[in-house]
């Protein structure tokens, strides 16, 4: 079935945002792409089976040939790896199976050299238990007494000690541990072995800046915070209320609702304050802008305060991360997306700068969640709106998920369980990077790999993309280069509109000078063919590898396939 729509004046929402973008000096972070480096899975110098840095720095090419303006690199430093690098237990070394300082100052110089920022993530939401500071803690050395969140508990009428209150795990179960040595509880949001650091305490805030401050000196451009919303707790430690209905049972941690241990209002203040460290080291040092960018699953109203106040006299992060694309699925309709985001629109003031992604190191491959026939679609999409676009590597490929066994798996909550294994873990995502057809899909000479390749490689890779006459990646790199030259398109004249009974997506970008042309992004995000009559002359800038036209100027209705998308020209 065919539909067919007049859709030259049929502008149902109209957004006025603005901002100017460059590339280098105190903007260049505004409308940036910037792409996200699983380390340990992106390429093998050495053969061991594991990513490094030095495997990182034999690519720089590939981040240069792709067009991106920053690399974020997920947790590199000295951990015992029981959370894949998110317990740390020395902030200021690197994890040696990915290589030393050395090897990280040079992969920062080849970077630079290169044009490319290089951010690094910051995970101060807790310690390793291996970690210095713990051990002085629990010996109650001096100055170290209030590192963490120690409590005696209570002892209750059958003479048992329990811990302070009702506080749950992310990981399930009590969020206390008892410390024989110490004879007093320790909190945990996450991990046995990810204690929580205390930040009232004056010296573990001073700590963390200049933790900031040392890879600052050592010349890294911005930071990723992760997981800044579990930060604080309640002072008091008050019993968190039980969620009615939740349907789970009291060791999981959505049997509580968490107003006492998510979203302290002191955790605002930390934020601001490190923002002021970043904007302090910028000026007085020079050179671009330090950016920050904040990890935190929230509601709308919290994400906007953790960018700082209504009018920004008062900042916070450069940007917290949209995670509104996350859900998205193969019967995400353009509704959804409509609606995803305007929420963004109505709710971040002008002053600030979107973000826009749809995967990351925690989430299904985009490519799983929707099928191959979306992959540029979406990639279209959180280049096209304005912002900055946030692609976790291989998006640009249209990789799919890898095949882990609970035998295989390496993360540490879903190898816990093998019943549960393939609906919780997130090793799916975490396979190598598939550069070629060549053993192991050439992220390494042959050795076994960490977690094992995906059996998809020989269709799935960089190397046959790039042959290919037109593939995910030619297409990704085109929208790389088509945001950086419509810079001046500044959300000034932004028009979203979902059409065709929600399955035809229109993303309109256009300037204030009529005599200028305009940009339109349209998606047929339904499973039958559409007909977009355009009633005039216009380009094809990008279309999506399936579609039926290429680049062009042409006067034809456009017909959209199921997942087709494009991005088209008029004056
Ligand atoms: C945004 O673009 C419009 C139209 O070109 C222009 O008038 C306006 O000054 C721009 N605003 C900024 C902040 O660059
Ligand atoms: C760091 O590792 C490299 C190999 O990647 C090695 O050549 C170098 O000697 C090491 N440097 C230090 C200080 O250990
Ligand atoms: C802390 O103590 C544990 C055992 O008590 C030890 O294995 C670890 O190496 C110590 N870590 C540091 C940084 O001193
Ligand atoms: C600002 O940064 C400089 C350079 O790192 C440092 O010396 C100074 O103490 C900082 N000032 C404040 C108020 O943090
Ligand atoms: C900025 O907004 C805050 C509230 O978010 C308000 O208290 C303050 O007065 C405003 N400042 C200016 C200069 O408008
Ligand atoms: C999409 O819709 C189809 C038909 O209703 C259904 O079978 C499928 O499970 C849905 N997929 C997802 C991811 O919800
Ligand atoms: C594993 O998960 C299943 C399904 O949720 C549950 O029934 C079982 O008790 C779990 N096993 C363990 C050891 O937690
Ligand atoms: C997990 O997925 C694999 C591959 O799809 C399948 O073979 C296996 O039976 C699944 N395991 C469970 C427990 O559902
Ligand atoms: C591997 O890729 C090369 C092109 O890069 C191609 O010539 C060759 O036929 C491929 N081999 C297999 C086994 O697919
Ligand atoms: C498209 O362009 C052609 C050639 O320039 C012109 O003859 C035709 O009238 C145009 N069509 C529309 C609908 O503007
Ligand atoms: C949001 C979140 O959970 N962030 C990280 C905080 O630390 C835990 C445990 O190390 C990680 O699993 C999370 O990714
Ligand atoms: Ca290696
Ligand atoms: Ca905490």
């Amino acid at each position: 079935m065919k539909v067919l729509v007049r859709l030259t004046f049929l502008v149902l929402s109209v957004l006025v945002y603005s901002y100017q973008a460059t590339k280098t000096g105190p903007d260049w972070w505004k409308s940036s792409v910037i792409y996200q480096i699983y380390p340990r899975s992106f390429k093998d110098s050495d053969n061991d089976g594991i990513g490094d840095l030095q495997g990182i720095i034999s690519k720089i090419d590939y981040f240069v040939e792709l067009g991106v303006d920053a690399i974020w690199l997920s947790p590199i430093y000295k951990s015992p790896m029981v959370d894949a690098g998110y317990d740390i237990s020395d902030y200021r070394s690197i994890a040696p199976e990915y290589g030393n300082l050395s090897d990280f100052k040079e992969l920062l110089e080849a970077a630079h050299k290169n044009g490319l920022k290089l951010i690094l993530d910051f995970v101060p939401n807790h310690t390793s238990n291996l970690h210095e500071w713990f051990n002085k803690s629990v010996a109650r050395e001096e100055g170290y007494e209030d590192y963490y969140l120690w409590n005696d508990g209570y002892v209750d009428d059958d003479g048992v000690r329990q811990p302070p209150n009702n506080w749950l795990s992310l990981w399930s179960f009590s969020g206390w541990e008892w410390n024989e040595q110490r004879q007093q509880y320790y909190f945990h949001q996450f991990s046995i072995q990810q204690p929580d650091l205390n930040y009232r305490s004056e010296k573990v805030r001073q700590e963390m800046k200049d933790i900031l401050t040392y890879w600052l000196d050592i010349g890294v451009d911005g930071f990723r915070v992760d997981a800044v919303p579990h930060i604080y707790e309640d002072e008091l430690l008050r019993d968190e209320p039980i969620v009615p209905d939740s349907g789970v049972d009291d060791t999981n941690w959505n049997y509580l609702n968490h107003i006492y241990t998510k979203d302290q209002p002191e955790t605002f203040e930390l934020v601001y304050s490190w923002r002021t460290h970043l904007d302090n080291y910028t000026n007085t040092v020079g050179g671009d802008t330090r950016m920050f960018m904040t990890e935190c699953s929230s509601d709308m109203e919290n994400l906007v305060k953790y960018y700082g106040n209504e009018n920004g006299t008062v900042l916070g992060a450069h940007f917290t991360f949209n995670f509104y694309f996350l859900g998205i699925n193969e019967n995400t309709t353009a509704a959804d997306l409509q609606s995803d985001i305007t929420v963004w629109y109505q709710n971040l003031p002008s002053i600030y700068t979107f973000n826009w992604l749809t995967g990351n190191h925690d989430n299904h491959r985009v490519a799983s969640k929707v099928g191959q026939s979306r992959v540029d679609a979406y990639n279209m999409l959180i280049s096209f709106l304005d912002g900055v676009t946030i692609t976790y590597m291989a998006e640009e490929i249209g990789q799919e998920n890898g095949e882990v066994t609970c035998e295989q798996g390496q993360d540490p909550s879903a190898i816990k369980n093998c019943t549960t294994f393939n609906e919780t873990t997130r090793d799916f995502e975490r396979t190598p990077f598939q550069w070629d057809n060549s053993t192991n899909a050439g992220f390494n000479e042959g050795a076994p790999t960490w977690l094992p390749v995906s059996s998809k490689y020989l269709e799935t890779n960089l190397q046959e993309e790039r042959l290919a006459s037109r593939s995910h990646y030619h297409v990704y790199t085109d929208l790389v280069q088509l945001k950086a030259s419509l810079s001046a398109y500044n959300s000034s004249y932004i028009f979203v509109n979902s059409l065709l009974n929600n399955r035809l997506l229109e993303v309109q970008k256009a300037l204030d000078d009529p005599h200028q042309s305009t940009y339109r992004l349209y998606f047929n995000t339904g499973n039958e063919a559409l007909t977009v009559s355009l009633d005039q002359n216009y380009t094809v800038v990008i279309p999506s590898v399936n579609l039926a036209y290429t680049q062009g100027l042409t006067d034809n209705d456009l017909v959209l396939n199921s997942g087709d998308s494009v991005i088209i020209k008029v004056l």
